[in-house]
C-alpha cells in the first residue's frame, strides 16, 4: 500500500485549451497572428500542418466537452478568439455566428455540468493590429483589446463566472521580441519587449475593471511561473537568478496580484534606458485592479548561471545577465526539450502562499508533449501512455505536499484534453487524455484519461511506493 495523496473538497479536475488551437479558422472574418504565420511561412510549422482546421472543436464542440467529462473532467478552460467573436475591431462589434459558437459552447459546458473559464487572449493577437498598429507596443491596441473584453463581459458574464485575461502573456515579448521563435520572430528586441510587459499588464487591469463593473463572476490571469533556480550559491549566479526571475516571472505576477511592479525591475530598466512609458493615471488602473485569483501554467523550470562571456547584442536584452545553464544529470523530455522536475510545483505554490498573500490559484496548464505515440498503441488502438500517468503523479503529489503546508491551491488542470494543434510544432508532440488521428479526426481515449476519471471521482491517488 502507496501513500494516499488527496485534495480539498470541489477540488477542479480538469484540462486547458486554446481557440486557435482547437478550432480551426471556419468562419472567422480576421486571422490572427499565428494564422496569417502559418498561412504566410508554412515551412516553419511541423509537417507543414497551419492552423485551418487543427482540432476542428468548431465543428466537434459537444462531442468533445461530452467525452472531456466521461473523463472526469468537472471544469475546463477555452480561450474566445478576438479575431472570431469581434467583426469591427474598432469598435468591438460582434459577429453573429461567432456569438451563437460560443453561447452554444457554454450551453454544451451547462449541460455536462462543466465549469467552464473563459480566457480572453492566447497569443491570438489580429495580425491587422498588428500591421497597422505594431501590435502589442501600441497603447491604442490596449484600447481595442478592451472593447473586445467588453463585448465578451456583455454577451457571456452573466453566464460564465470564472474568466482570465491573458494566457502566458510573457511568451509573447519573449517568443515574438526576445527570442524569435514566434511570429512576428524578431530578435534582441529589448526595449519593444519592455514596453508589450507593461502594455499587456495595463491591458489586464483594464479588463479586470471593466470586468467588475458589468459582472458578478471572478477574473484572474494566467501566468507561465517558470521558477529559476540558479546553478550555485555564488553570488554571481544568484543574481543571474534574481534578475532572470524578476524580469520573467515578477513583471507579471506582482502587478497582477500586488498592482505594482518590482522596484529592483524598474531601476534596472530605467538604468539602461529601456524602461516603459507610463503615465500616473495608468499606474493607478494597475494598482487598483488586481486580480481575484491566480491561474499557473508549469511545465519545466529554468536554470541559470552567470555570463561566461559578454553578450554582444546591440540593444538591451534581458540575456545580458544569465545564460541557461544544463544542470548535470537533469530529467529530460526529449521531445519538447524540457526538463522535468514535479519539485518546483512545491517551490510555486510556497511562493504563492509566502510571498503573493496566499491568493487562491490553480495549475492551469501542465503536461508531457509527446512524439510518435502510435507505437504505444494497442491491438484495440489505445494508446498505453504510462509515462504521461507516471508524469501527473509526480507533479501532483508535489501540489499536494503544497496544499498541505497551506497553499490555496483549488484545482489542477493538464494540458491538455484532447491532442491539439502548437505554435510551429503542430501536431508533433501529443499532449492528450484524448488521442487524435489527423486525418479521420476520430478521438480516442488514452490509458491517462481513464486514469484521470479515477483521480478525478476520488479526489486523488495512490501513489505506489518505488
Ligand atoms: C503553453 C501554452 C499552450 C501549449 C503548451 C504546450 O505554453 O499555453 O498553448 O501550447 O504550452 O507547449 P507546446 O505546444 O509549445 O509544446
Amino acid at each position: 500500500m502507496g501513500e494516499i495523496v488527496s485534495f480539498p473538497n470541489k477540488f477542479w479536475w480538469g484540462a486547458a485549451m486554446s481557440g486557435p488551437q482547437m478550432e480551426g479558422t471556419e468562419d472567422k472574418l480576421h486571422e490572427n497572428i499565428m494564422d496569417y504565420w502559418s498561412k504566410t511561412q508554412i515551412e516553419d510549422f511541423f509537417h507543414g500542418v497551419g492552423s485551418k482546421i487543427t482540432t476542428d472543436f468548431y465543428h466537434r464542440y459537444k462531442e468533445d466537452i461530452q467525452m472531456m467529462r466521461s473523463i472526469g473532467m468537472n471544469s475546463i478552460r477555452t480561450s474566445i478568439q478576438w479575431t472570431r467573436l469581434i467583426k469591427d475591431l474598432e469598435t468591438g462589434e460582434p459577429d453573429k455566428k461567432a456569438v451563437e459558437f460560443y453561447s452554444n459552447v457554454i450551453k454544451e459546458c451547462k449541460k455536462n455540468g462543466i465549469e467552464l473559464i473563459l480566457n480572453l487572449h492566447h497569443f491570438d493577437l489580429p495580425v491587422e493590429l498588428l500591421q497597422k498598429y505594431g501590435g502589442w507596443a501600441n497603447k491604442h491596441v490596449v484600447d481595442l483589446f478592451v472593447k473586445f473584453a467588453k463585448t465578451a463581459f456583455r454577451l457571456f458574464g452573466d453566464q460564465v463566472k470564472y474568466w482570465t485575461t491573458f494566457n502566458e502573456p510573457m511568451v509573447i515579448p519573449e517568443a515574438g521580441y526576445l527570442c524569435g521563435f514566434h511570429y512576428p520572430k524578431k530578435k534582441n528586441e529589448g526595449k519593444e519587449a519592455v514596453q508589450i510587459i507593461y502594455n499587456i499588464n495595463l491591458a489586464s487591469a483594464k479588463c479586470v475593471e471593466v470586468f467588475h463593473d458589468m459582472c458578478d463572476g471572478e477574473i484572474g490571469i494566467i501566468l507561465n511561473l517558470t521558477p529559476t533556480y540558479p546553478r550555485s550559491n555564488e553570488p554571481e549566479d544568484l543574481k543571474a537568478s534574481k534578475i532572470t526571475d524578476l524580469f520573467y516571472n515578477r513583471s507579471f505576477l506582482d502587478p497582477a496580484v500586488h498592482g505594482y511592479f518590482p522596484e529592483e525591475l524598474t531601476e534596472l530598466l530605467s538604468k539602461n534606458h529601456v524602461l516603459w512609458e507610463t503615465t500616473p493615471a495608468e499606474l493607478d488602473t494597475i494598482s487598483k485592479n488586481t486580480v481575484d485569483f491566480l491561474g499557473v501554467n508549469y511545465y519545466h523550470p529554468k536554470r541559470v548561471k552567470a555570463r561566461e562571456q559578454v553578450l554582444e547584442a546591440e540593444q538591451w536584452t534581458p540575456e545580458q545577465y544569465y545564460e541557461e545553464y544544463e544542470m548535470p544529470g537533469r530529467r529530460m523530455n526529449p521531445y519538447r526539450g524540457w526538463e522535468i522536475y514535479p519539485e518546483a510545483i512545491y517551490d510555486i505554490a510556497m511562493n504563492v502562499k509566502e510571498n503573493y498573500n496566499n491568493i487562491s490559484w490553480f495549475i492551469s496548464e501542465n503536461g508531457m508533449g509527446v512524439e510518435g505515440e502510435e507505437q504505444y498503441k494497442d491491438s484495440e488502438g489505445k494508446i498505453k501512455d504510462d509515462y504521461r500517468i507516471d508524469f501527473y503523479k509526480e507533479h501532483l503529489f508535489q501540489l499536494s505536499k503544497g496544499i498541505k503546508e497551506g497553499s490555496n491551491c483549488f484545482g489542477y488542470h493538464a494540458w491538455t484534453g484532447i491532442d491539439c494543434w502548437s505554435w510551429n510544432n503542430a501536431y508533433k508532440n501529443r499532449y492528450g487524455f484524448i488521442g487524435l488521428d489527423l486525418k479521420t479526426q476520430k478521438r480516442t481515449i488514452k490509458k491517462s484519461g481513464n486514469w484521470f476519471k479515477t483521480v478525478s471521482e476520488n479526489n486523488g491517488f495512490v501513489m505506489e511506493e518505488e
